[in-house]
């Protein structure tokens, strides 16, 4: 059967991608929905989305847009919050692992732009934050998306999908009846895994 699967904030540690990828046994028919912010802090930012390009090739994915990865865009379109934001929250590594600012884009500047901010399915949300509870999805702003925290983490929400979310670090999977939260600090501390929720089957995995 065909899984559906989430995996959590990654934060260029390529290595745990690769271990996590083994285990799970990747399958043509697997949807892999992957919930942003691969960049930064872990030292193969670059090898990590070479890896999510040839994972692509693989079976079907969905590439979400993290706040790393929307701090650097916004670097680049010159925005001053989000260069400080950039070059203080793990940035520095991602540029000497490109070898430089502008080759970040020369070499993944398509796989950064087309980033989503959601992915929506019948029985789940996938973001990388969380949503504003007392909003509809279209009411939702792209930058609550993508960094709010206990204003979701600690409040019900009202949409009928379960939000499959990364973003707040939990030391194991945080999980409540309306959203579950993978971000297991990969790229924050040595010995946090990476972490892959089946979605269809209720099951959970770590590198
Ligand atoms: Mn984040």
């Amino acid at each position: 059967m065909a899984r559906l699967i989430a995996i959590g904030d990654i934060h260029g540690e390529v290595n745990k991608l690769n271990s996590l990828m083994r285990k799970l046994e990747i399958k043509p028919d697997d949807v892999l929905v992957f919930l942003g912010d691969y960049i930064d802090r872990g030292k193969h930012s670059k090898q990590v989305v070479d890896r999510l390009i040839e994972l692509s090739k693989l079976c079907k994915c969905q590439f979400l847009m993290g706040n790393h990865e929307y701090s650097m865009l916004m670097t680049f379109e010159g925005v001053d919050w989000a260069k400080t934001y950039f070059y203080n929250d793990g940035g520095k590594e991602t540029i000497k692992n490109y070898g430089g600012l502008d080759n970040i884009l020369k070499i993944h500047g398509d796989f950064y732009k087309n980033l989503k901010y959601y992915y929506l399915t019948e029985n789940f949300l996938f973001v990388h934050a969380g949503i504003r509870p007392d909003k509809t999805l279209e009411e939702q702003e792209n930058l609550d998306l993508l960094l709010i925290r206990g204003d979701f983490v600690d409040r019900k929400h009202n949409l009928k999908q379960k939000v499959i979310f990364g973003h707040t670090p939990f030391k194991a999977p945080y999980i409540e009846d309306d959203k579950i939260g993978i971000n297991t600090g990969c790229g924050i501390r040595a010995d946090a895994p990476l972490t892959a929720y089946i979605c269809n089957e209720n099951k959970f995995m770590t590198s």
